[in-house]
């Protein structure tokens, strides 16, 4: 591909992979409301908000591929959850469609699942179990995603990503981890491999402890270079100071169910 656009390109996630995407791409057309620091050699800025459908058709326009990890990234207000992840994510992926862009990459999340417990493991066909408006909004852009693929032929390959970043942050992160090159060469299964047509993956490293069955991304040529075991006692360390908590400790998604959460069935053992 010549030309590919990144979303949220100002983000942290953006930052984490820019340069190991430069080589790839020979033009990364890189979107965001705000600039992204330190613009280097191939690297293009166009600013647009994600709820103005005409200017980011102007972003994608010579493109074949998109990026699109744009958005609000975690949980908030409704009001922001849907002009940036509802609307926002109808408006990439109506642009990306009249303008022709064959391939999409929507940077879905672990919070669409999240409401799972964590003694389950679970393969992407299994129904989604959103923790969170924002868990919410990733399960839409994937069904949008699905959409996209099946009536009007875009290639689209939704990553439930687990936590981005050089190591696992906790305990629950050493079964989500993911490193930012095991990222970058799943977002180039989905820009490039041939059988790409409408799959959802896991976003996740070789970890040990996962509760997720990833032989989609496995079937498509995945094979993640970075374990999370060799983090495991710095992991642990991190997690001894936090405080318990009782219902997002036995879930998949952390904090984001037991935010708020007045349920009763969590500690009554039941799924
Ligand atoms: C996400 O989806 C968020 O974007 C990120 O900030 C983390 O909260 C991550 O999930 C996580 O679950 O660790």
């Amino acid at each position: 591909m010549k030309q590919v656009v990144m979303t949220g390109a100002a983000g942290g996630v953006a930052g984490m992979i820019r340069p190991l995407l430069r080589s790839v791409y020979p033009t990364l057309v890189l979107s965001d409301r705000v600039q992204p620091p330190q613009l280097a050699g191939g690297e293009r800025f166009v600013a647009a908000d994600l709820t103005d459908l005409g200017a980011l058709e102007k972003v994608v326009a010579g493109a074949q591929g998109i990026i699109h990890l744009g958005g609000y990234s975690v949980e908030g207000p409704w009001e922001t959850i849907h002009a940036a992840n509802i609307v926002g994510c109808h408006n990439l992926f109506e642009a990306a469609r009249r303008q022709g862009v064959s391939r999409v990459v929507f940077a879905s999340s672990n919070h669409a699942i999240g409401f799972y417990r964590r003694s389950r493991r679970i393969g992407a066909d299994d129904r989604v179990r959103p923790d969170s408006r924002y868990g919410v909004s990733k399960a839409f852009g994937e069904a949008l995603g699905s959409l996209y693929a099946d009536k009007y032929g875009l290639r689209v390959l939704s990553l439930r990503i687990g936590n981005v970043g050089e190591r696992p942050l906790d305990v629950r992160r050493l079964s989500i981890w993911l490193h930012p090159e095991d990222l970058v060469q799943l977002i180039r299964i989905g820009l490039e491999h041939p059988d790409v047509r409408n799959e959802v993956v896991f976003g996740l490293s070789d970890c040990a402890r996962a509760w997720w069955d990833n032989r989609t991304a496995q079937r498509l040529g995945y094979v993640p270079r970075h374990r999370a075991e060799e983090h495991r006692a710095d992991a642990i360390a991190e997690q001894a100071k936090l405080p318990p908590d009782p219902v997002g400790d036995l879930l998949q998604g952390g904090t984001f169910p037991s935010d708020g959460y007045t349920g009763e069935w969590v500690a009554k053992g039941q799924e």
